[in-house]
């Protein structure tokens, strides 16, 4: 087999690179571990960039996104029992963010992926990379029905998330890692229930931080601070309700509105960036490259941001030779990683609870949130990241 761009990984970076590529007339495989049905079912992400909106539509991949997509004005933040609303359209001169589940994002992908013609090769297993600074880069794994296959490509697109193999094949050395780790978890729940606000609601406690957030207009969406590898058998459903309106019922008594829950699952907090996102004709994208706290919504938006660059390079090389965009992929991208490493950073900061805090630091992210509540300054710069800065 042989291919222009071999990507490893159906998630959205590799996925979205598949089709970018495919609308400038090159030609990519997607190599995928999992089946359709479990990357189709995943749940992940939520709240999609102005620009990620956008891109969307603009490629054609806007329809369902228009029509069941919750657009967003504004998010909440909760702290000493009451609210404050940060309006982001008015903000940002017009912005908003969209709530559409990073699985119908994969689904729509999917579909106009396979309607174009395009491979998705599903169930990959042993998926390994080779020669990548040669010249004949290849992608080596077995197909579902367990025979050795080989992938000839230009160049691979390493879009296989934080426990992918492509950034391990790069030799040691060629990298420099920096990580952060955070000393808690999320817990988080999916529950059959009308979301009991129409929009986002960070909220800092003394118990930990609390998010609600939604689905749909039947499914809430909501996340705990718990410690790190915390065991779900210790949060039974009612345990969970009763954190979630400790730490969020405000003054007025609004809390979230109880619901079966539907999906429980623990996700790790840390930081990661590897430097630099290219080695010969290999390039890592997304995951695979860096990883942010959930707390700014940033990773799926900052996943789309990159293979958008690549997208670009690849094809200004391809069709026209010139090789300035594809030499500085990894300077372009890491300009908004590192941006996006500082936002989601600060509002982890601010809003989760150390171990480590004394008296004087649970004052200080009071004096913060005080801060960024009541400065028009701290306002709109809150609201630019979290709406997407402006693409490269
Ligand atoms: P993905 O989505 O992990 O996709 C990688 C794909 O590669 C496959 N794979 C392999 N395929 C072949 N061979 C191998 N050896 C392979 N190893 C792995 C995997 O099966 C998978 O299909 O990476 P990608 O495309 O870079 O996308 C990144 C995003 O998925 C991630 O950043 C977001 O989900 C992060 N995130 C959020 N991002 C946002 O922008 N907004 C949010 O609101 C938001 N909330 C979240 C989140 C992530 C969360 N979790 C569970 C980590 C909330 C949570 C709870
Ligand atoms: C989500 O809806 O899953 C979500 C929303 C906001 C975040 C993280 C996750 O910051």
């Amino acid at each position: 087999m042989r291919t222009q761009v071999g990507i490893v990984g159906a998630g959205p970076a590799g996925l979205m690179l598949s089709h970018l590529l495919h609308l400038e007339g090159i030609e990519s495989v997607v190599i995928e571990a999992r089946s359709r049905k479990y990357v189709e079912e995943r749940v992940r992400a939520g709240v999609l960039e102005q620009g990620t909106v956008d891109l969307m539509i603009d490629t054609g991949l806007g329809d369902r996104l228009q029509r069941e997509g919750l657009i967003h004005h504004g998010i909440e933040l909760s702290f000493l029992g009451r609210r404050h609303r940060i309006d982001l359209t008015e903000l940002t001169g017009g912005k908003s963010i969209t709530i559409y589940a990073q699985h119908e994002v994969i689904r729509d992908l999917i579909r106009a992926r396979i309607a174009a013609g395009g491979q998705i090769i599903f169930e990959a297993d042993r998926v390994t990379v080779h020669d990548v600074d040669g010249t004949s880069p290849r992608i080596r794994f077995r197909s579902q029905d367990g025979q050795p296959c080989e992938l000839q490509c230009d160049f691979i697109a390493g879009c296989d998330g934080w426990h992918g193999i492509c950034r391990s094949s790069i030799p040691e050395g060629a990298l420099a890692c920096y990580e952060r780790s955070y000393p808690f978890a999320w817990l988080g729940i999916l529950a059959q229930a009308a979301p009991a606000s129409e929009e986002l609601i960070y909220a800092y406690h003394q118990r930990g931080f609390a998010l609600f957030s939604m689905r749909s207009p039947e499914v809430t969406r909501l996340y705990l601070q718990c410690a790190p590898e915390e065991d779900l058998a210790n949060w039974p459903d009612d345990r969970i309700w009763q954190e979630l309106r400790t730490r969020m019922t405000s003054a007025d008594g609004w809390a979230p509105k109880q619901g079966e829950i539907l999906q429980k699952g623990i996700t790790d907090m840390r930081g990661f960036v590897v430097e630099p996102m290219q080695h010969g004709k290999l390039f890592l994208a997304g995951d695979a490259a860096h990883i942010v706290p959930p707390t700014g919504a940033k990773g799926l938006n900052l996943a789309i941001a990159d293979v958008r660059v690549l997208a670009r390079a690849l094809a200004i090389f391809i069709k026209q030779g010139r090789r300035e965009l594809l030499d500085h992929y990894s300077e372009t991208c890491l300009r908004r990683a590192w941006k996006v490493q500082r936002f989601s950073w600060w509002m982890t900061s601010m809003l989760h609870c150390f171990p480590s805090d004394s008296g004087f630091d649970r004052r200080r992210q009071l004096a913060e949130l005080d801060y960024v509540t009541s400065s028009r300054a701290a306002l709109a710069s809150l609201a630019e990241n979290y709406v997407g800065l402006p693409m490269e």
